[in-house]
């Protein structure tokens, strides 16, 4: 498993370093040169990236790993984050290994990635000129407010939000589902400060047809193209108007990283990651079904009656995705490890429920066939995830997994195996489970 880490990106650099900067960067190499050819976009994927402007930028070999990110054991690191496996893809986006996301609040350099565009470059983002416009159809007064304002008119809150991409788990689907192969990394619990969007939306008014607000961000399309928007999603009004739903300027207590959207981005939680809009710009009040780019079609949207593996659905059959299933992951111990029998084990994780509230966790090391009652928190908040502690004893030596799997407050239980096919790989909630080797005592 630690082995797992050290991959992604550096081991696609072995196998074919020019296919590897083409599919990171978007970089070509020239064959007599051997300089990598960086056009506009994929210079600026490279900037965000290494978070610094690279003034000699055409004098980068092809098929080379930037040195600040080739660390010296061979693994590859995005500056300010630790340990993130990263997917073969452009643009960069990274998952938390389970064992990583053992803390209560995930700290900042845990936290998963998830770009759909190119992120603004670090020297583009003017803190004192950054605003954020109120609009659509269905807003009574459209205002506009810097980052000054937005927190000097409206009271803070502060909350623990649990944000989960739509696709995590998307790896195990079969027939396979097109999109990054994540597998069970793409979540996190951080500590989120900002204001309501609720108060907000209050202060520019609301007309009596708005039924969805809508996001807009300063990422730009992977294409290069400023006409084109990579992704501008929300959610309808009664979810806008929940409590926790936060227009954040601060992780954990301090500025949100770059690449989780700094300065300022939505957090909805419970629902679908991609309605949290990040280096959030604008929000539009709208009176009917936002039509972002990623709104419609297949995006975010499952089939509104379960079909057979591998059908094609079309686009009138599919239904937005709302709250998340209920899901739990084992962070302790770290999958692999090897126990000592006779000993008790201790294991830990987290349990979530999309807008509900996990009600039991259970854990099996005999794949399902009996499950014994795990210790359960209660959420700190609504939305935040909820920690549980169980005891786990083996028979004999050998190989055991152990599966933990949550049931909600309404009674439905995380399934044993990939629940619903659906043909984009979303809300896979199947159990998560560890390996442990039971060997006898030295
Ligand atoms: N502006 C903007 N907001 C965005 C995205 C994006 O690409 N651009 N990605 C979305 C998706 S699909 C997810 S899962 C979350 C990921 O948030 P994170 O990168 O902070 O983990 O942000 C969402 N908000
Ligand atoms: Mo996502």
């Amino acid at each position: 498993m630690a082995k797992k880490t050290k991959q992604g990106i550096h081991e696609l650099y072995t196998e074919d370093p020019e296919k590897a900067d083409w599919l990171v960067w978007g970089r070509k190499t020239d064959p007599i040169t051997r300089r990598g050819f960086l056009t506009k976009s994929s210079l600026l994927a490279m900037t965000a990236v290494l978070g610094a402007n690279i003034p000699f930028a055409n004098n980068m070999l092809g098929g080379l790993i930037p040195a600040a990110l080739a660390q010296s054991d061979g693994s590859f690191e995005i500056p300010g984050k630790d340990g993130l496996i990263v997917l073969n893809d452009k643009p960069i986006n990274a998952e938390t290994p389970p064992h990583l996301l053992d803390d209560d609040i995930t700290p900042a350099n845990r936290f998963f990635i998830r770009n759909n565009g190119i992120p603004p470059a670090p020297e583009e983002i003017d803190l004192s000129t950054w605003t954020l416009e109120i609009s659509g159809e269905s807003c009574q007064n459209p205002a506009t407010f810097s980052l000054e304002q937005l927190k000097q008119q409206f009271k803070h809150y502060t909350y623990q939000l649990q944000l989960e991409c739509g696709g995590n788990g998307r790896s195990e689907f079969n027939p396979p589902a097109k999109g990054n192969q994540w597998s069970i990394g793409a979540i996190g619990c951080a500590q989120w400060t900002g204001v309501r969007l609720k108060d907000v939306l209050a202060f520019c008014g609301l007309k009596t047809d708005a039924v969805y607000i809508g996001y807009y961000g300063a990422d730009t399309h992977l294409s290069g193209d400023p006409n084109q928007i990579p992704i501008s999603r929300g959610v309808p009004m009664a979810k806008a108007l929940e409590d926790e739903t936060l227009i954040a300027w601060a992780m954990n207590g301090e500025n949100i990283p770059l690449h989780n959207g700094y300065p300022l981005r939505l957090v909805i939680a419970g629902w679908p990651a991609s309605t949290s809009g990040k280096w959030l710009t604008r929000i539009v009040i709208r009176n009917q079904v936002h039509d972002g780019p990623k709104m419609a079609g297949q995006s975010y949207r499952v089939p509104c009656n379960t079909v057979a593996p591998g059908t094609r659905v079309p686009d009138e059959d599919m239904c937005i995705i709302e709250s998340m299933p209920v899901k739990s992951i084992v962070t302790f111990p770290q999958s692999g490890i090897t126990h000592e029998l006779g000993k008790p084990l201790a294991v830990r994780g987290h349990a979530w429920a999309g807008d509900l509230q996990v009600n039991e966790l259970y854990i099996s090391n005999d794949f399902g066939m009996t499950w014994k009652k795990a210790d359960l928190k209660p959420p700190v908040n609504r939305l935040a995830w909820q920690r549980w502690n169980a005891t786990v004893e083996f028979p004999k030596t050998g190989y055991y997994e152990v599966w933990a799997r949550a049931v909600d407050s309404q009674g439905r239980s995380q399934p044993m195996v990939l629940p619903g096919w659906n043909p984009k790989g979303y809300l896979n909630n199947a159990c998560h489970r560890i390996a442990i080797q039971v060997v006898s005592a030295a």
